[in-house]
């Protein structure tokens, strides 16, 4: 009888973690975790604007950004494609980068690791926030 109780409970652990791994895989593959995104304007000194985007699994920082276009009608940007680096974040919300003024959107990153700012050596196309980074696009000169 004991013997049969242990066997019953070992199979139904055994079928319940059958049921459960797909669903955590599934959830780590296609779940997406919210990731902090600020505008900030150091040329207007423009109050900041920050926003809750989503992101995918080891998404990059262009897909949140997409997303958030899509289903928050206060953000909009615009990006030209590069030849050999792909997409130049062009403008946010209404402003743009010029050439003539040697104004431009630098992408930054707080980091989730230990709070500092680094200056991401890549662009939105490439760089995969990590879940606790924070974004900053800061409107800048150069
Ligand atoms: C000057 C320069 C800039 C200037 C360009 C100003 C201008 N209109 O001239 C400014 C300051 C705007 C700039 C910005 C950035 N840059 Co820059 N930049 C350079 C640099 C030093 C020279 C480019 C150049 O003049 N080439 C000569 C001309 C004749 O060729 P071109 O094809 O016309 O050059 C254009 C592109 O390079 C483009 N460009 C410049 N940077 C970037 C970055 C990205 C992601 C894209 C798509 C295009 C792009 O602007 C140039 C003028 O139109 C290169 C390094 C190098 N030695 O090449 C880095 C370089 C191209 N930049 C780089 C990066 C990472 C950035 C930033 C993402 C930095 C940041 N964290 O904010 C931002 C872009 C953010 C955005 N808005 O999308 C990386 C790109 C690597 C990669 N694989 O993504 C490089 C290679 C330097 C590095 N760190 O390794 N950049
Ligand atoms: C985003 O910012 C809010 C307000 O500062 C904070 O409570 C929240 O934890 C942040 N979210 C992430 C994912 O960092
Ligand atoms: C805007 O955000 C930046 C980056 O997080 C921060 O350094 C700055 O103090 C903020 N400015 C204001 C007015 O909140
Ligand atoms: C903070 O972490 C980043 C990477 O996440 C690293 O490049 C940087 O050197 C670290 N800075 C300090 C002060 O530890
Ligand atoms: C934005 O750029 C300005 C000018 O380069 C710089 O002083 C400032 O620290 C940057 N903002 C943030 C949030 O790092």
């Amino acid at each position: 009888m004991m013997l049969y109780l242990l066997k019953v409970l070992e199979l139904s652990t055994v079928f319940s973690l059958l049921l459960l791994v797909p669903g955590i895989l599934t959830e780590k593959e296609h779940g997406s975790n919210p990731i902090n995104l600020t505008i900030v304007n150091s040329i207007s000194n423009a109050p900041n604007e920050t926003y809750s985007a989503d992101i995918v699994f080891r998404g990059i920082l262009l897909g949140a950004m997409r997303r958030l276009q899509q289903t928050n009608a206060d953000f909009k940007f615009t990006c030209t494609e590069n030849f050999n680096y792909g997409p130049f974040l062009e403008s946010v919300n209404g402003v743009a980068g010029n050439n003539a003024e040697h104004t431009y959107w630098e992408l930054l990153v707080q980091t989730g690791k230990n709070g500092s700012v680094i200056r991401p050596d890549v662009g939105i196309g490439c760089y995969i926030p990590e879940p606790n980074d924070h974004i900053i696009l800061n409107f800048t000169k150069w």
